[in-house]
């Protein structure tokens, strides 16, 4: 046997070797032999103490004799294929005192990489050791590269559902939730209102005090409400200066007294309104509709609900609250 020192200067991914081998002398001559070629070595009696160190703390390469109590090293090598077909790759050798074909061939089919008859010479461990390296490390940079993607394709996935401007979801979100919503009103009966609510005379706003400063109250008044909604609300941007809110598990009037709430919220945010405005500070109209299992016209219907009622509040003078079926037929005030 050689003696071949590795090359400190290399720098080299770090590699677990785990040993599987029941005779004593074997044993620690490969563990030697492991340990001077500079690799993490851990080392087990049998296949299933083997297996067992495998699972506790998953080994990159496992040297596995092929006879051993318990359980042999096919047996080893067939557990940990089975095991790990979504987590990194083990490479597996046998080092084995059998040299013929068909126990090679059997070897092979049972899932190993790489066959070394003993006695093993050092310099062709080594060798076979660097194999081992090469496939380990593609496996891991792939592993990488796949998880950066993935955190990426995860990132464009939220991104087409936020609304850049103010970060709550957008209408995509709003679209495939109401899906979602649909079934579970028509399988479970459960009630659910929707709140739509509308920035008052906010075209004002903008004449007056210009698009950019427009932008920076749609933030605050979207924040304001995000924050204000109980847990389980769930909150869009709608289109432009309107969000809508839904509302589980609520009736109408428990979700009328909720958004009551949210909207004094808004008020007391003080954000001055523009001379030409109706209102001193900024505000929101809200109108709400309940979809119960009894609702005959569906989502579309629903939310056109809440726009009547919506159209109401803003009838009613502006910075308020209304329910449908609050037919008041006031003039329109602002
Ligand atoms: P009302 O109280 O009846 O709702 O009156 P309003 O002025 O709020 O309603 P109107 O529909 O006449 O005007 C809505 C305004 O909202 C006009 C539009 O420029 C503004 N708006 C919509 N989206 C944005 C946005 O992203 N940024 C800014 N700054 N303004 C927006
Ligand atoms: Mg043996
Ligand atoms: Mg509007
Ligand atoms: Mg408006």
């Amino acid at each position: 046997m050689t003696q071949s020192i590795p090359n400190a200067t290399t720098p080299r991914e770090e590699l677990k070797v785990l040993i599987a081998e029941d005779d004593h002398n074997s044993r620690e001559g490969l563990e030697t032999a492991i340990r001077s070629l500079g690799y993490v070595c851990a080392v087990a009696h049998d296949g299933l103490q083997a297996w067992e160190m495998h699972q506790a703390e998953r080994a990159d390469v496992v040297l596995a004799d092929w006879k051993m109590p318990r359980l042999d090293g096919i047996g080893l090598c067939r557990r940990i294929r089975s095991s790990g077909s979504d987590g990194p790759y083990t490479h597996f050798i046998f080092v084995t005192g059998n040299s013929d074909k068909a126990h090679f061939l059997d070897a092979m089919h049972a899932g190993a990489d790489d066959y070394i008859t003993k006695p093993f010479d050092l310099d062709e461990l080594e060798v076979r050791l660097e194999v081992a390296r090469r496939v380990v490390t593609m496996q891991r940079r792939g592993d990488a590269k796949h998880s950066a993607l993935r955190r990426k394709s995860d990132g464009n996935f939220r991104a087409a559902r936020t609304d850049p401007l103010t970060a709550v979801p957008n209408r995509l979100e709003l679209t495939e939730d109401l899906e979602l919503l649909a079934s579970h009103v028509d399988r479970y009966g459960h009630p659910y209102s929707a709140a739509l609510c509308d920035i008052d005379s906010f075209k004002a706003y903008n004449d007056h005090f210009g698009h950019l400063a427009g932008d920076e109250v749609l933030r605050q008044v979207a924040h304001t409400v995000r924050t204000s909604l109980r847990q389980g609300d769930r909150f869009y941007r709608y289109g432009g200066e309107e969000f809508l809110a839904i509302l589980p598990e609520q009736s109408l009037a428990e979700a009328a007294l909720g958004m009551d709430r949210v909207r004094r919220q808004v008020e007391k945010l003080g954000l001055v309104q523009a001379p030409q405005a109706s209102l001193r500070v900024v505000t929101v109209s809200v109108g709400i509709s309940e979809l119960n299992k009894d609702s005959t016209g569906g989502i579309e219907d629903w939310l056109r609900r809440a726009d009547t009622a919506l159209y109401m509040a803003k009838s009613l003078g502006r910075n308020r609250v209304a329910v449908e079926g609050d037919v008041r037929p006031l003039p329109r005030v602002g």
